[in-house]
């Protein structure tokens, strides 16, 4: 199978392959405002709504049918953590955003969480090819507590921007923070500027 390298993207932001003020580790943290919540895949839902064409309901197994493919990231979280080489397998945003037709009026996008998380992004920032909704990590399921079945993953930006248990996304036609966002968080979280803090 083979795999689409971005590991590459810092070279846009003109910054190194790690971000400054951040430390390189093996490890996989997790980080979660609360618990993990618990899911089955028979009532596992995914839902796109706001300023599309058409609202559409995804179940996990038409989800995980969409058109996929596996990309090598890396992680950077805010706390000051990077995770390199991330095999993520997952849909890309772009594919599903023209799945569901995103209307000209849409500026803004609004990602949710089964634990009522929630993160914002400019839909610009979303029409990458390296934001995925992402089931599979080194080729296994996603485990639970790194946002399993399916989560959001934004190498681009700090990883605060990729909701575990991604319940569904919203398009938006005016910005709206999201749950860090709200806390003090950069709303922009270009790791290579370090804007960690708004
Ligand atoms: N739904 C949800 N998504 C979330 C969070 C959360 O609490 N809930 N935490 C965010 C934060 S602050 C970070 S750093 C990453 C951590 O991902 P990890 O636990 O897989 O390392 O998930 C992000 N996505
Ligand atoms: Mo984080």
């Amino acid at each position: 199978m083979s795999v689409r390298d971005v590991t590459g993207l810092h070279e846009e932001f003109e910054g190194e392959r790690l971000p400054p003020g951040q430390r390189e580790t093996s490890r996989f943290p997790v980080l979660s405002k609360g618990g993990t919540p618990s899911w089955s895949p028979e009532t596992w839902t995914f839902e796109v709504w706001g300023a599309v064409d058409e609202q559409v309901t995804f179940s996990l197994e038409e989800f995980r049918d969409l058109p996929s493919e596996t990309q090598r990231q890396d992680f950077h979280c805010v706390t000051g953590w990077s995770r390199f080489d991330n095999e993520f397998t997952g849909v890309t945003f772009p594919t599903l955003a023209e799945l569901v037709g995103v209307r000209d009026d849409a500026c803004h996008v609004m990602f949710h969480g089964f634990d009522d998380y929630t993160t914002d992004l400019s839909l610009d920032d979303c029409m990458r090819e390296e934001v995925l909704f992402t089931w599979a990590l080194d080729g296994e399921p996603l485990p639970d507590d790194h946002g399993g079945p399916v989560r959001v993953v934004t190498p681009h930006r700090y990883a605060y921007k990729g909701a575990k248990w991604v319940s569904g996304v919203e398009f938006l036609t005016e910005k709206e923070l999201g749950y860090w966002e709200r806390r003090g968080y950069s709303d922009s979280a270009n790791p290579w500027n370090e804007e960690r803090y708004s």
